[in-house]
């Protein structure tokens, strides 16, 4: 393993980043504000958490990086396309997103919800119109595997359990199911992704699965003690607003303490599972590392 996990994910994180560049639509290409809002929503911003996943555990399966960027791009956007929607007034109603105002205040209401519409069909466009698996059959378990993660049964899913669950007492299983939906399905989306774009069998697949499932949920824990905890300023969004919004969530059910120590347990069974992988899977550790003990 070359370098370490700080220089490899700056590498990787200039090089998507002009990638996206060229995947979107160029601005001055008709509908200009629809396009230049697209543009302002995915570029210059974010962890890229989960383009990291996919080109780590693309990496271990000896996936092209010309490949692992068009998977990577297919998640990000998703994920672009929902903070966009999640940011609107008709859900979360915020005004800060990646440390600048959110599409709908910089354009529209309009505008955000196109642009949301269009990163979600051009994610499924990029991942049909390039070759990425020798194997045409694992390309389609590709599109299948985005599309659940992202629609009812997914994220779009998770996040109308969400919006019903405000004000009311969630139990931890109820918190938990709304949460692997809302977040953590896009999360094991990114790794498997990543990982079908080289060669990987089914019991790799079934351990980076576990992988992807603990470390989704762990995000969202994690997410939920820095939201009680973290300032504005550090996270580039508003903070405290789950408490603000009466939302349940891992600290108003558990306590700081008692998340923070589920976190660390998600942390742990997501090692276990890259226990067969040896160094390959280093970077992946190096990304639970990441999450679990992230800052912002
Ligand atoms: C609108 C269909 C639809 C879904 C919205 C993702 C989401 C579902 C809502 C965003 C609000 C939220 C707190 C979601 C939990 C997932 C999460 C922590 C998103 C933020 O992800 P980061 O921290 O963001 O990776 P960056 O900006 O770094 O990419």
């Amino acid at each position: 393993m070359q370098g370490d996990f700080s220089s490899w994910a700056k590498t990787h994180q200039s090089r998507f980043e002009q990638a996206l560049q060229q995947l979107l639509p160029t601005a001055d290409l008709a509908p200009q504000r629809l396009h230049q809002a697209m543009r302002y929503a995915v570029l210059d911003g974010g962890k890229r958490v989960r383009p990291l996943l996919a080109f780590a555990a693309g990496e271990l399966t000896g996936a092209s990086l010309a490949h692992l960027n068009i998977a990577a791009a297919a998640v990000e956007l998703i994920h672009a396309y929902s903070l966009v929607h999640d940011d609107m007034p008709c859900m979360d109603d915020d005004v800060l997103r990646r440390g600048k105002p959110t599409c709908h205040v910089q354009y529209d209401e309009a505008t955000a919800l196109l642009v949301g519409d269009s990163l979600q069909t051009l994610a499924f466009q990029l991942l049909t119109e390039h070759h990425l698996n020798e194997d045409a059959s694992k390309q389609l378990e590709m599109v299948k595997l985005l599309a659940i993660a992202s629609g009812s049964r997914g994220m779009a899913g998770g996040q109308a359990f969400d919006l019903d669950s405000v004000g009311k007492a969630l139990t931890i299983p109820e918190l938990e199911f709304m949460h692997i939906h809302k977040t953590g399905m896009l999360i094991r989306a990114a790794i498997l992704l990543g990982a079908h774009c080289g060669n990987v069998s089914d019991a790799q697949l079934s351990k980076l699965d576990h992988f992807g499932k603990c470390v989704g949920l762990a995000f969202q824990v994690v997410d939920d003690v820095l939201d009680s905890e973290a300032d504005t300023a550090t996270l580039g969004k508003t903070a405290g607003k789950d408490a603000d919004h009466n939302k349940p969530t891992y600290v108003t059910l558990l306590g700081v303490a008692a998340a923070r120590e589920m976190a660390q347990q998600l942390h742990q069974s997501a090692l276990d599972a890259l226990a067969d992988f040896g160094d390959s899977a280093q970077r992946l550790r190096e990304l639970a590392d990441f999450i679990v003990f992230r800052k912002f």
